[in-house]
């Protein structure tokens, strides 16, 4: 159904599935598989522009090593072209210099994978451009770590700089905000000196991977003041989220005007996820969406963490159903292929756990405040 008339167009590529890191490795792309199906026996595709790999490729933007390359340097690009598993001892070096170990490691047929998470945000970014769909969503993106030259915290290629970079060809201001537990520090990074992106990230500071994302790091030169940065500790509930979502989101609305909005929303944020340490119910995480909705402002949403595989697919197909305005039933579909992942349950939501928030209303007003505070520096 890939005619655009309605408001969300969904990617989603077969092929995603079948890449993998290792048995070890947290990261599994298998649960952008089960978001998918889950996406599929909900009734979902119907109200959307479902679209692929091959689609983006034909009918939209050809995306190749030119694309990747607008942001991350050519060596970086051709390595990622030709090495695998089995010639990786040939290029040692290079493997170190572009910081390929434990976190990212060489995957069988990598330069498709980072082709197929890319298409997804690029062409996001495309369709929002030619206003052929007002919200555009990718699950296989967010991969908010990787460097113009180097691979970081699962991430190889920086699928959400390079939307965001198709982005700037039509629009003037771009908003990122990041949900995830971890820093977007790729993303800030590479926008870290304009005032055409601002970024916005959430995530636990102190002792966490990847160790950035300092409240007073603000950006610098034209983009000083168009990075926000709020440190959290663990335990990050419900009721917190919306406390300090809400005012930073208004003020950021009202003094950037963003023409168009990314969200980040890895669910590593969630209660329970197996590297998180936050007590997000699916919820809680939603509002988010729910929340940058009211502005009227095109938003592409793109996946991230989430290392908890059943509470992933829940997460983003309850986030799914939030975009489209259809409201879905808390029952796990019978029919779904992936059923056993959801039991003894078999329900979309699930309770949080009783661990403590170590966030008190002191330190989130008090964040609260110096950032709004810097926000007053940009001219509406
Ligand atoms: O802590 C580290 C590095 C590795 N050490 C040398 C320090 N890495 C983290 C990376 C987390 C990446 C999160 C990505 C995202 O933001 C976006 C997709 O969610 C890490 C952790 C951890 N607990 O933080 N790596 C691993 N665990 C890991 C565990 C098993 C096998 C491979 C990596
Ligand atoms: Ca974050
Ligand atoms: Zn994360």
């Amino acid at each position: 159904m890939n005619n655009f008339k309605q408001r969300v167009t969904y990617y989603y590529d077969e092929e995603f599935g079948t890449f993998n890191y290792s048995t070890t490795h947290p990261m599994k792309p298998l649960r952008v598989a089960i978001t998918d199906d889950l996406v599929g026996h909900y009734g979902l595709k119907q109200y959307m522009n479902c679209i692929d790999q091959s689609f983006v490729q034909t009918y939209i933007k050809r995306v190749d090593e030119d694309v990747l390359t607008q942001f991350h340097s050519y060596e970086y690009i051709d390595l990622i072209k030709i090495i695998t598993p089995e010639n990786k001892c040939q290029h040692e070096d290079q493997l170190y210099r572009f910081n390929f170990m434990e976190d990212c490691p060489v995957l069988d047929r990598l330069f498709d994978f980072c082709l197929c998470q890319t298409s997804g945000s690029v062409g996001a970014a495309c369709v929002i451009a030619d206003q052929k769909s007002n919200i555009a969503i990718n699950w296989s993106g967010g991969l908010h770590h990787a460097k113009q030259s180097e691979a970081s915290g699962f991430c190889y290629v920086n699928d959400c700089v390079l939307g965001i970079l198709e982005l700037l060809k039509t629009y003037q201001r771009v908003l990122y905000v990041d949900i995830d537990i971890h820093h977007g520090d790729g993303v800030e990074e590479a926008f870290y000196l304009t005032d055409r992106v601002m970024t916005c990230s959430f995530h636990k500071f102190k002792e966490y991977f990847p160790g950035t994302g300092h409240i007073d790091d603000i950006g610098h030169d034209k983009g000083k003041y168009y990075a926000v940065n709020f440190p959290l500790n663990e335990g990050l509930n419900d009721d917190s989220i919306q406390f300090i979502f809400k005012p930073v989101i208004d003020k950021i609305m009202e003094n950037f005007r963003p023409d168009v909005v990314m969200l980040q929303g890895g669910t590593d944020s969630l209660s329970g996820d197996r590297l998180g340490c936050f007590n997000l119910s699916i919820k809680g995480h939603g509002t988010c969406i729910e929340y940058l909705k009211k502005f009227n402002v095109p938003i592409i949403m793109v996946g991230g963490g989430g290392y908890t595989l059943r509470n992933v697919p829940r997460c983003w197909t309850y986030e799914t159903s939030l975009a489209l305005n259809v409201p879905i039933q808390d029952n796990i579909p019978d029919e779904s292929d992936y059923k056993i992942y959801f039991g003894p349950e078999y329900k979309l939501h699930l309770p949080i756990s009783n661990m403590e928030e170590q966030n008190s209303k002191d330190y989130l007003e008090k964040n609260i405040v110096q950032i709004l505070e810097n926000l007053k520096q940009i001219n509406p």
